[in-house]
């Protein structure tokens, strides 16, 4: 099957980076989705459906990580099957998936601007605040708490080696919060003077760890040893169903070439070159995750995900998880 042309560019972009983080790759991804349902010329369900499925499963291996990826998807998936069981029209279920994804697009939309008004809550006059990467859902709380008259300063790491710090700087700075630009090896340095580490999630496991840009969990251990508080931020459609069944979230390794060019590496000999893209945070290292329905411990990630899945028993689950599966076959 071949995606409409702006369905492919958009997971072409996913691919590239030239769109990134959890949030604007589960959009862009469910948009892709939303234009195959809308452009497609089947002249069945079975065929429609099966169109959905294969670009879902294209979309799906754009990049490992982001749990919000799978997570979009299966928003719209589900919802579809589901029409399909119960004997909608073809006409029907295409709106059905038109309706669904444009839901979940909108959602991520509310789902930063509340988690901006409840992180604001936290963040006090005076503060200084580190964070990594670029998140979204980070800039929203600093930029809620500063329009709301808040002041506070922001530490932001480099991020090494695709430098999304310095697009975090950037909006930051953007909004007139004073910004401090710091290599990812200096975090331990200027932990004192931090009071709150703020970071973003491609993915919650069920059990609180937190998946995010590799070298988050340098970052929460300095900030451990130092006695600063760690808060996530992560919409609760990046927590990770699978994990509730024993399933490991899939860790990115990216080019080598991220790291160090072809031409710099020969001169070295015959060195080896790893690049994963994001680690995990045992949730020992994380005080709070902040989600759109409120703040928790990362402990409460069973309850999200309960509540998500409204499923309880991880023989339930799996049954959730095989019917997916052949769902999206
Ligand atoms: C981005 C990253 C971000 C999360 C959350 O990694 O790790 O912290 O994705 O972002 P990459 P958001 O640049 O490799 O995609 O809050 O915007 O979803």
């Amino acid at each position: 099957m071949t995606l409409p042309a702006q369905a492919s560019r958009i997971a072409e972009d996913i691919r590239s980076m030239r769109v990134r983080g959890a949030r604007l790759i589960a959009r862009s991804a469910v948009e892709a989705l939303q234009i195959v349902a809308r452009n497609s010329s089947a002249g069945d369900i079975t065929t429609f459906v099966a169109e959905l499925a294969s670009a879902a499963r294209f979309l799906l291996q754009t990049r490992p990580t982001a749990v919000s990826l799978p997570n979009g998807i299966r928003f719209v998936m589900h919802r579809v099957n589901r029409a399909k069981e119960g004997g909608a029209s073809l006409e029907t279920i295409r709106a059905t998936a038109v309706k669904a994804a444009q839901e979940f697009i909108d959602n991520t939309d509310t789902a930063i601007q509340r988690i901006g008004e409840i992180g604001a809550r936290r963040i006090r006059d005076g503060d200084v605040l580190l964070t990594h990467c670029n998140s979204s859902a980070v800039i929203s709380i600093m930029k809620t708490a500063w329009n709301q008259g808040t002041k506070f300063e922001v530490y932001v790491t480099e991020t090494r080696p695709r430098f999304q710090g310095r697009i975090t700087a950037k909006a930051l700075a953007g909004i007139g919060i004073p910004v401090t630009l710091i290599l990812d090896d200096a975090v331990r340095y200027f932990m004192h003077d931090v009071d709150k580490v703020l970071v973003g999630a491609d993915a919650v496991t069920a059990n609180g760890a937190l998946v995010n840009k590799i070298g988050t969990s340098l970052l929460a251990l300095a900030a451990h040893e130092a006695n600063v508080r760690v808060f996530a931020a992560a919409e609760t459609y990046k927590f990770s169903p699978e994990t509730m069944i024993g399933e490991l979230v899939t860790i990115e390794e990216r080019d080598p070439s991220e790291v160090i060019s072809s031409h710099e590496l020969r001169p070295l000999g015959a060195v080896k070159v790893r690049n994963p893209s994001f680690d995990v945070t045992p949730p020992e290292f994380i005080d709070l995750i902040i989600t759109e329905q409120g703040i928790m411990p990362p402990l409460g990630a069973m309850l999200i995900l309960e509540d998500i899945l409204g499923v309880i028993t991880p023989e339930e689950l799996q049954e959730y998880q095989t019917k997916t599966l052949q769902e999206q076959d």
